[in-house]
């Protein structure tokens, strides 16, 4: 994997940049539709290539081991050929979707203990597990083994895990090592940043996360109910501490705003349920604000979803129709809904890109997000 800084913005810490892997060139800022069971929610690859045409999407370790499972993916050639998708692909570890699962698993040096959320038969994660797994599924850019701490949590707490986090990375980096590659492509790992919302921790876990010189860096165990303001600062931190010369990966995160506030901060990918989520609840995200499809108000309005016209979705159906079809709980609403998300998702992330490189991405912000910020 090579990572290309095309650009840094001199008026805040954005920037914009090249990743390139065997599957392909990602262009930074990103965000990455998330496809959690081999499927981005609702959207088929013509949609997702033609319309939305992001330039990686993200898998779940958690969810494809439990099914299809490894071997089927093995089978298929890896995840790539078994879901026909032949740009990038990055799976999360598990390391928050056992998280998630709070009651069903247990948590020791060894690693995770946890009951499948399908049958409630158990299994155990472990670092080594865990890059065993991401090996057969085989994405391009795949992550370590953490534990994700819950928010608000306890300062020694966030220490012990992050210290823990810490020794499963080098046991991934230990482990991938003698783990051959499945496919005719590469893989590169990215490790974890934990700390929770303290300050002194975050820095200390970024310096060293940045000690084991990996290829590109994430930052986790944010978005997880802290206040905005407190995920920022801890960005913050976090992002003067990690190399410039690497991709800077924010996990699960989040809102439009939200993004283009990280922007800022200097974080270059993002991926998030929110999206495809908020479309299947009828909630619409558009330059303009965001709005609820199924509210009365849009019965009889048949002005485009969106006058923008990002994707086909936006001009071919009005609200008033899309409406009719959430109120009817028909299924074709909630693709709709998610091929609108998803394509201004990747649209403000191009547009960003776009101001930092001419230069103008303070202003196109700090605009962006007054006007994003209220409910049509
Ligand atoms: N760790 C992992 N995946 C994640 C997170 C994390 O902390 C988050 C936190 N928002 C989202 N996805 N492995």
């Amino acid at each position: 994997m090579k990572f290309e800084l095309n650009k840094k913005d001199p008026q805040s810490k954005a920037r914009a940049g090249k990743i390139t892997t065997d599957h392909g060139v990602i262009e930074t800022p990103i965000f990455m539709p998330v496809g959690t069971v081999a499927s981005v929610k609702g959207v088929h690859q013509t949609e997702l290539k033609n319309e939305i045409n992001p330039d990686i999407i993200l898998g779940n370790t958690y969810h494809l081991y439990l099914r299809p499972k490894t071997d089927i993916l093995e089978q298929a050639g890896g995840l790539h050929k078994f879901m026909n998708w032949d740009r990038n692909i990055l799976t999360d570890s598990g390391g928050y979707q056992v998280y998630s699962l709070s009651g069903r698993r247990k948590i020791n040096e060894e690693g995770v203990k946890f009951k499948s959320h399908i049958d409630g038969s158990s299994h155990m994660f472990t670092p080594e597990r865990v890059m065993e797994i991401q090996r057969s599924i085989g994405a391009d850019i795949i992550m370590a083994f953490d534990e994700c701490t819950p928010y608000p949590c306890d300062y020694n707490y966030a220490k012990r895990s992050m210290h823990m986090t810490h020794r499963w990375l080098k046991r991934c980096i230990d482990h991938l090592e003698k783990t051959p590659l499945k496919y005719d492509y590469n893989q590169t790992l990215f490790p974890i940043v934990q700390g929770s919302t303290y300050k002194d921790l975050r820095k200390q876990s970024a310096e060293f996360i940045a000690s084991v010189e990996a290829e590109g860096n994430a930052i986790g165990g944010l978005s997880v109910g802290e206040p905005a303001e407190e995920m920022y600062e801890m960005t913050d931190v976090v992002c003067s501490v990690l190399p410039e010369d690497k991709p800077r990966y924010l996990m699960g995160v989040g809102t439009p705003i939200n993004i283009l506030e990280n922007i800022a901060l200097g974080v270059d990918m993002f991926d998030c349920v929110m999206p495809t989520r908020n479309a299947r609840n009828g909630m619409l995200f558009t330059a303009h604000g965001t709005i609820n499809i199924k509210n009365r108000k849009w019965a009889d309005d048949f002005s485009p979803i969106d006058e923008m016209d990002i994707t086909f979705v936006d001009t071919m159906y009005s609200k008033a129709y899309l409406r009719h079809l959430f109120a009817s709980n028909e299924m074709l609403g909630k693709q709709i809904a998610s091929i609108h998300n998803l394509g201004f998702y990747l649209w403000l992330v191009r547009e960003a890109r776009k101001h930092i490189l001419e230069g103008d991405f303070l202003e196109w912000k700090n605009r962006m997000v007054n006007q994003m910020n209220k409910r049509l």
